[in-house]
């Protein structure tokens, strides 16, 4: 296997995390999207979204999202298990997964990128759109901040997937200016998502 990635960028954060979390070394390239390394023909040709990461299989089979990249990974190597057992733990996580990736992450993600122009080589910008996102993202981290007055980790007790995701959004958040730890329950949360093993000094 081979892994495509950028480690500093937030979703190859969360494959960065799995990897540590399972205790797994793959050979890796680094692809410096800030340079525009993703907007190759060479590159496209791995992955047509030109997204990293992506995870080269042993037959040569390109796979790409860093949740499917992630499962195939909890595939080979099952513990500690981030998707959970059975399948009504697995609906759970998923759910709060999803949650976490698309009124979240999705939402800090646009913040950043239409506020900044960062990539308005290969993208239009929209600094109001930016503006929006970013009351989306904190409109979400209240709903989390609700939850985790509850409860420990997103799905219950156990971390899993759905923490990988918010713990990378939040990191990334916290790194672009967008304060949402100013919750409690969710600094409290994020402080214990930042004492795992996945999250050691490097994967920050
Ligand atoms: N849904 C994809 C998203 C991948 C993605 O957006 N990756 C970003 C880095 S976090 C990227 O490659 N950005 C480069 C660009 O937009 O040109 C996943 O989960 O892997």
């Amino acid at each position: 296997m081979h892994l495509y990635t950028y480690s500093p960028s937030p979703n190859g954060k969360r494959v960065g995390v799995v990897l540590k979390e399972k205790g797994i070394e793959i050979a890796t390239t680094e692809v410096d999207i800030l340079a525009g390394e993703n907007l190759t023909d060479e590159y496209r040709a791995k992955n047509p979204m030109s997204r990293v990461p992506v995870l080269e299989l042993d037959n040569g089979f390109m796979l790409a999202e860093s949740i499917a990249i992630s499962r195939y990974l909890e595939g080979l190597h099952p513990e500690p298990r981030l998707f959970g057992a059975g399948f009504e733990e697995q609906a759970v996580i998923e759910m709060w997964n999803r949650r976490a990736e698309i009124n979240f992450f999705l939402n800090a993600a646009a913040a950043f990128r239409h506020s900044t122009g960062i990539f308005q080589d290969r993208e239009s910008v929209c600094p109001e759109w930016g503006e929006i996102a970013a009351e989306l993202a904190r409109t979400a981290a209240e709903a989390f901040e609700a939850h985790l007055a509850e409860n420990e980790f997103l799905a219950g007790d156990r971390f899993s997937i759905a923490d990988v995701t918010l713990g990378c959004a939040l990191t990334f958040a916290r790194n672009t200016g967008l304060d949402v730890l100013d919750n409690p329950n969710l600094a409290a949360y994020f402080a214990r998502v930042r004492a795992r093993p996945g999250f050691a000094k490097d994967a920050s």
